[in-house]
Parts: C-alpha cells; structure tokens; sequence
C-alpha cells in the first residue's frame, strides 16, 4: 500500500478511497475509446478536503485528474496509462449551497449533477440556462472545466457566459476564493475564464456561482423538414428576424442521423417523414403560449410561403415537445449503438456551413467510398458535430484504422474556413494532434507559459490540451 494512499485515507476517510476491485466507471470514457489506469480514485467530501489531496499528491509528485459525470467525449477526464495518477472523483461535493433569487444567482458544488442544479433553479422560480444531452450525468465542475456548450447557446451563451465566480483549488494546494456574483468587476486579469474551459490541467473547481435567467412563460417546439441545408440557414435567418431574443433553440440534423434513431431505437416515433435536412426550433416566450404559438406559427407560415421547408410539425404538449428533443438527443446514443465511429465538433461560420459540407462531405466520399455521415448539431452556433460511420456492414472497430485520414481532410477544410476543431467538447487527449497542427505556435507558447506558471510541476491533468513542444 503506497505511503500516498495511506496519507490520503487519513484526509478523506479510507472507504472514499478506492484503490482495488473494477474501477473502469472512472477508468474508462463514455465512448470506451479510452482505458487508463488509476492508482487510486479519491472521492473527497468538502472543498478542504480536496485541498489536502492536491498538496498530498503535489508533494509525492502524483499526478491527479479531476473528473465528475466522465460523460466527456474527448478522452479527457480518465488517468492515463500508466497507473500512477490519481482519479479525484468530485461527486460528493454535491450541494447546491444556495440560490440568491434577487442577484438572480447560485452558488452550486462541482459535483453537483447539471439536472439537480436546473431542478433547484426552478424551484426558486428561474432558469438555470445550461441543457446538454448528458445533463442526467454530467456535473457543473466539468460543464465550467470543459466550457460546455448544448442546445440553448444561441440565446444564452456557454457554461463560460453563465458563470459568475468560481472556488479553486490551485495545483499548489491553496483555495482560490473567487465565488462572486458580481456582474461587473475589472480587477486585473480574469482567473475565473482562465479556470473555465481549462480541462482540469490549471486547477480543481470545487464550487461556481452561476447566472439565473426568468424563467419564460411559455416553450414552444417544431420540427420542420428541409430540402438543402442552404433552407436551413435560411431558415435560422427568418427565426432570428422573426423571433427575436425568443429563439433559445436551433438544430439541424441530416437524414442519416434520423435514420440511425430509427434503426436502433424504433420504439421512438419521428412525427415527420424522412427528409434531406430536418431541423429543430424551440421559442421561449415571455408572454405565454398563446403568444408563442402565434410567432411560431407565423415563422413556419413564412418559411412554408418561402419554400425553405416542406413539412412541420409544432409540439401540442410538454410531451409531444419532450419527445422531440429525444429525438436528437438520441443521436449520440444511436451512433455509439452503430458502433466506433469518428467525432468532429466543428465551428464555423453559418455562412460557411452549406459550402463546407458540400465540399467536404464529396472529399471524404472520394477518399472513403461508402462512408456514412451523421451530421447533426447547433446550427445557431455555427457548430457541427460533423461524425463519420464506416460503411454499412463494414467492421467500425476497423475503420478507426482511418482516423487520421479522415481528420485531415476535415480539419483542413475547417481550417481553411476559419473554423473550430473543437467548438464545445475540448481537446482532452482526442485532439492532441490537431491542436499542434490548428493552433497557431503563438497560440500554444502563450497557453503553455499559463500552464508552467499556473501548475509548474504539472500535478493537474498532465498530457491533456497541450500538446508536447516536441510534436510541433
Ligand atoms: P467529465 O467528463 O468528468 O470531465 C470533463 C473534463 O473536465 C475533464 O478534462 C476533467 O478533468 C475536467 N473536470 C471535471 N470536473 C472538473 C472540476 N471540478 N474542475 C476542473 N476540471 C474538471 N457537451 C457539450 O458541450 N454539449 C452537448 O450538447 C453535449 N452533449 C452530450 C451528450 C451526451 C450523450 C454525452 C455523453 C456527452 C455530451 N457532451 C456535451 C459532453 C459532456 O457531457 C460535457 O463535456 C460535460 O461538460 C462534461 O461534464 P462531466 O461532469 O461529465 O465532466
Ligand atoms: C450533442 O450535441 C453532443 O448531442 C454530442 O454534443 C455530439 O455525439 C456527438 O458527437
Ligand atoms: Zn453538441
């Protein structure tokens, strides 16, 4: 038994400390597509706790990756390898410590699961305005450690636009505490969007104050059936003009994600028929339904009289708009039900969309005769998750042999429209190649001087986001 362990045992009590048996929930990622090994997973239960671990750990030169839902995509919330590092499991730090309703805040533990912390804004009356696919799982530390995005960016901004204040612990062990509502406060460099987005590699998150929203009268949901994707954009023009600061969701997904749903989960009923393009609306109105109903109305009325969509279909119910975003959110699932497949999460500007994928998807077709693309996303966000399947009956665990390939032709055209090679997942150990070829050098020497200055020993999340200097 190491010395470590044996110290950490007397911090957060020995039955919080897992060091034998199957680990693989915190070893292993969502996707399976990464297996580490940990010497230890750590579970403290207070912010003091976590502090004592990290000055442990730095002082026995251990190395520690936070993790909380490991619902991440990108490989970056497991150990590596090596069996050395510690997994310093946030889930107990869970509380919701309160909301202040007239500040229009809450201050919520890291490892407070999204939902929870929605649930606990809607019981004080407001809106926690944070909604991803994962959101049964994921925690609030990881959603500020990986900026998350989701479904209501377009109006509310990122988890970075929600959060106010943070509490950290840093790599030396000290406790940062920044936990302020403040709207406004310019007091030198900003600590907390330097945390945010920083994949566990500056500091721990142990706590954030998050921004609360009114909450609408009324939600509103429509699919709607599309031609070209040039229809779509065009249609999210008509939304913004016509809808205004109600339009909270815009989601685009390709007649091939759909058929995936379809084909591994028939139970679900898709409301509409199999077309080209088929995008996803939800209006918030701050009036009521009858009022929404109407805007929305008028906009698909607009957009039918225009020619941009062919069919529609507005939610009549709670349920009825539920089971739509079941649908695509059902994506995910049906993709990993497929089989290993290559993620893209791709930004770019809206105007660049359609050319991109016209060119692109022609190029990979050119290349890798047969492959599948699910192609879906945030379309008001610009942002793609632009996947690639193996060709139907082909073995998927083999077709990752195409990787590599598949990712330079994507990540050139990404690149050459000013795009994103990762517009909301991060880097983690997926995109470690990519990052050395897509980031400008500049870029990267300024991130690694934060990194050796903010953890000069590299205790946090050590291989993740930064590429090495050798592999310029
Ligand atoms: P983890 O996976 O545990 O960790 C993610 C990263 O954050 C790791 O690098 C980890 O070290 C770091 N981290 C975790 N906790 C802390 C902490 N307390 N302090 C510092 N660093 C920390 N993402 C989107 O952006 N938009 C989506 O719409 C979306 N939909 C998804 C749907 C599905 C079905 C799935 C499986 C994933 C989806 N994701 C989405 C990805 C994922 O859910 C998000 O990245 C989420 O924010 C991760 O939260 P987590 O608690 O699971 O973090
Ligand atoms: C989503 O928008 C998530 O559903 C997951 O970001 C995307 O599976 C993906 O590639
Ligand atoms: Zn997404």
């Amino acid at each position: 038994m190491s010395a470590l362990l044996e110290k950490v045992r007397g911090v957060v009590g020995a039955g919080n400390v897992l060091a034998d048996g199957d680990l693989s929930a915190w070893e292993v990622d969502w996707r399976k597509r990464f297996r580490g090994r940990a010497l230890a997973v750590v579970r403290p239960g207070s912010t003091a706790e976590v502090a004592a671990v990290v000055r442990l750990c730095a002082g026995h030169g251990t190395s520690i990756v936070a993790q909380g839902g490991n619902t991440g995509l990108v490989g970056g919330s497991g150990p590596d390898a090596s069996g050395t590092q510690i997994v310093l499991s946030l889930a107990r730090l869970d509380r919701v410590r309160g909301v202040d309703a007239a500040n229009m805040t809450m201050t919520v533990e890291a490892g407070c699961v999204l939902q929870r912390a929605q649930q606990a804004a809607a019981e004080a009356g407001l809106l926690l305005a944070l909604s991803l696919g994962s959101e049964g799982t994921c925690t609030i530390g990881g959603n500020l450690g990986t900026n998350a995005g989701g479904t209501q960016v377009l109006r509310y901004g990122n988890a970075r636009e929600q959060c106010l204040g943070l509490e950290v612990v840093t790599a030396s062990g000290d406790i940062w505490h920044g936990l302020s509502g403040l709207r406004k406060d310019n007091t030198g460099y900003d600590l907390r969007d330097l945390m945010i987005g920083s994949e566990g590699t500056l500091g721990i998150i142990t706590a954030a104050t998050m921004k609360l929203q009114p909450r609408p009268a009324a939600l509103l949901t429509a699919l709607a059936t599309l031609p070209t994707l040039d229809a779509a954009v065009a249609l999210l023009s008509l939304a913004h003009a016509m809808l205004g600061p109600g339009l909270t969701g815009f989601e685009v997904m390709n007649a091939f994600s759909l058929d995936l749903v379809r084909k591994r989960f028939p139970a679900l009923r898709q409301p509409l028929p199999p077309a080209p393009w088929t995008v996803l609306v939800e209006q918030s109105d701050a009036e009521g339904e009858a009022h929404g109903a109407a805007a929305l109305e008028a906009l698909l009325g607009a957009a039918l009289e225009r020619g941009l969509i062919e069919d529609t279909a507005i939610a009549a119910s709670i349920e009825q708009a539920n089971a739509m975003w079941h649908l695509r959110e059902s994506i995910t699932l049906a993709q990993a039900a497929e089989g290993p497949n290559i993620k893209h999460d791709i930004s770019l500007p809206v105007s660049a969309i359609r050319e991109f994928v016209v060119t692109t998807d022609a190029a990979l077709q050119r290349a890798l005769p047969g492959i599948r693309l699910v192609n879906f996303g945030h379309l008001g966000d610009g942002n793609l998750h632009y996947n690639v399947q193996c060709p139907e009956g082909s073995d998927a665990g083999e077709f990752l042999r195409h990787e590599n390939e598949v990712n330079a032709i994507v990540y050139a055209a990404v690149s050459a429209r000013q795009g994103s090679i990762s517009a909301e997942h991060g880097i983690g150990s997926l995109k470690l190649e990519a990052m050395t070829k897509h980031k400008s050098p500049v870029a990267l020497a300024m991130m690694r001087a934060i990194k050796a200055a903010l953890d000069p020993s590299g205790v946090l999340n050590p291989g993740r986001v930064l590429p090495p200097p050798a592999r310029q």
